[in-house]
């Protein structure tokens, strides 16, 4: 597979609202961001995914943008997002943007003008029907998919909030508008996009086609080959919907399309059948090996994976499935080893780096996510098929705010977040949990993202950690998560006590190197060994 720069990439993920506010109105912004990309340096990241900073009306935080090519100004200017590009660029870090373009925000010039008249140029660029379909799609936001709209006397079409809607792109002049965009931003030497729920271009509603509709390759081929294609850029498309076998139709390099996609299926293991999130189970630890162990093998020479545990609207993974209490540094530790060790291009989300946890405000109205207040009133209000309580325990699990609170840098007030009233409530563990104290820290989950990153990056071990063969090690057993990384010159094995247990285990070969212990041991042996809880290691074998 010809090499890529983002093949060894980390990218550092940031929600901007949340970040870092610079000037004490309480919303995270550019200025706050490029104040703290030393941070982001320091931690070995090379690329920052930004989400959305486009002019919104915030009903989606930003996931609804009214113009593409504005700034909206709570986040600061378009001068401002130049500095951003440039001071990271200073710093070797590339500035990839959030793209949305399933939908617009209804405060679109072009949705204003949609939705004017019948006869109107922008009518078809939404999607418009006499009656109210009596499709059973339903919004992800919850309600239906059809809004009326008394100025144009027609119903459109959104799937996410009704102030979001869809773009028809199966008008030659939307995608061409589009593509024009993307070059500007092209243009601008940003390193790429996250392109939001792209899997869903290709719908077809007449035909209750949403994600990977036939349509659907064939729009992206094209993106390519007018866009990006034309750049040495990153791209990675979030297509929930994906297997390994519709993945590698994205990212196989042959194919032209984008560089690699977000899978969700280690992600949704301990969601409901019928309710999705909002009723979740105990996870599955051995389904969780066996699929990362698949789009592993699955993707290998063929495709390219993105690693992840978090991103805006995912729990925090040490709350989740690991121990934010007893063992915060040893499980947000340990679920790193887990992923840092794999073939992919790994993604870390803003205060995961530091262990940050879930949230648990005392009262629905602390809570901001249209995802959150739209579950609430079908599930709980209209349809009764949640109690409030069963409601509240999903939203505590996995509840998209829980990875929206401010980031807690230091022990002053608000976490050092901002000398305003923050736009969320900061999470109450911030004298515990902020990047100062964690820095500062033996236990420092910080100073252990570090080393795994500058693992991947060293001149030693790059080269077996982003092309190595994966071989995973006794995926049946219930608490190891062991695998081991290999190529023609180097060997390493990576090895995971995923529970509160002890672990006696013993591996097959010689230890030639430590690279990584959350427990700071030495290991002369892999014989025997008694691990600790979530005491996780990364190896080199003779
Ligand atoms: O998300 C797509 C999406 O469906 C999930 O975020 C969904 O909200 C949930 O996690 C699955 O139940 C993308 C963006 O990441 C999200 O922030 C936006 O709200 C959404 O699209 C609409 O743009």
């Amino acid at each position: 597979m010809k090499k890529k720069w983002w093949h060894n990439s980390v990218v550092y993920q940031i929600y901007p609202r949340s970040f870092n506010d610079s000037n004490g109105d309480g919303v995270g912004d550019l200025r706050g961001i490029i104040n703290k990309l030393d941070h982001v340096k320091e931690l070995g990241a090379d690329v920052i995914w930004l989400s959305p900073v486009y002019k919104s009306p915030m009903k989606d935080n930003g996931y609804d943008i009214s113009d593409y090519q504005a700034i909206e100004p709570v986040f600061g200017t378009m001068e401002d997002m130049d500095e951003l590009i440039k001071e990271a660029d200073n710093r070797g870090i590339k500035i990839v943007m959030d793209l949305v373009v399933n939908h617009t925000s209804d405060q679109h010039e072009w949705f204003k003008e949609s939705r004017k008249s019948k006869d109107n140029p922008y009518r078809d660029y939404y999607i418009w029907r006499d009656e109210e379909d009596t499709n059973d799609i339903a919004s992800v936001f919850s309600g239906p998919t059809w809004k009326w709209d008394e100025e144009a006397g027609q119903y459109y079409f959104h799937l996410f909030a009704d102030e979001q809607p869809d773009l028809n792109w199966e008008n030659p002049k939307v995608q061409e508008e589009i593509h024009k965009m993307i070059n500007w931003w092209l243009e601008k030497g940003i390193g790429g996009f996250r392109l939001d729920v792209i899997d869903l271009i290709g719908k077809e509603v007449d035909k209750k086609i949403t994600g990977n509709g036939p349509r659907l390759h064939p729009l992206i081929k094209q993106m390519n080959k007018e866009t990006f294609g034309n750049y040495d850029v990153l791209t990675v498309g979030e297509t929930w919907g994906a297997t390994p076998e519709i993945a590698m139709m994205y990212s196989a390099p042959e194919r032209e399309e984008f560089s690699m996609i977000f899978q969700f299926e280690h992600m949704v293991i301990d969601w409901d059948q019928d309710h999705g999130k909002w009723k979740p189970h105990t996870f599955d630890f051995v389904k969780l090996k066996e699929i990362l162990s698949k789009w592993q093998v699955g993707l290998k020479g063929k495709g390219w994976n993105s690693l992840f545990w978090n991103n805006h609207d995912l729990p925090r993974i040490v709350s989740r499935w690991g121990n934010d209490k007893e063992y915060r540094y040893e499980s947000a530790t340990a679920l790193a080893t887990i992923l840092h060790g794999m073939q992919g291009t790994p993604y870390v989300f803003q205060g995961e780096e530091i262990g940050m946890t879930n949230v648990k405000y005392d009262s629905l109205k602390d809570y901001n996510d249209v995802e959150i207040h739209g579950a609430y009133q079908e599930k709980v209000l209209e349809n009764k098929v949640l109690s409030e309580e069963e409601f509240m325990v999903g939203v505590y699990q996995n509840g998209r705010d829980n990875a929206r609170t401010p980031i807690q840098w230091n022990e002053k007030e608000h976490g050092g977040f901002t000398t305003g009233t923050p736009w969320l409530k900061v999470n109450q563990n911030y004298l515990e949990v902020n990047v100062e104290a964690d820095k500062a820290s033996e236990k420092s989950v910080f100073n252990y993202y570090k080393n795994l990153i500058s693992i991947r990056k060293s001149d030693a071990y790059s080269d077996l950690i982003v092309y190595g063969d994966y071989e995973a090690i006794d995926l049946s057993h219930q608490s190891l998560f062991a695998y081991k990384r290999i190529n023609d010159e180097r060997e390493i094995l990576v090895v995971v006590n995923f529970s509160e247990e002890e672990l006696n285990y013993s591996f097959d070969g010689n230890i030639k190197e430590v690279l990584a212990s959350n427990y700071n041991k030495e290991y002369d042996s892999l014989s025997d060994l008694v691990l600790l809880p979530y005491e996780s290691l990364i190896v080199e074998l003779n």
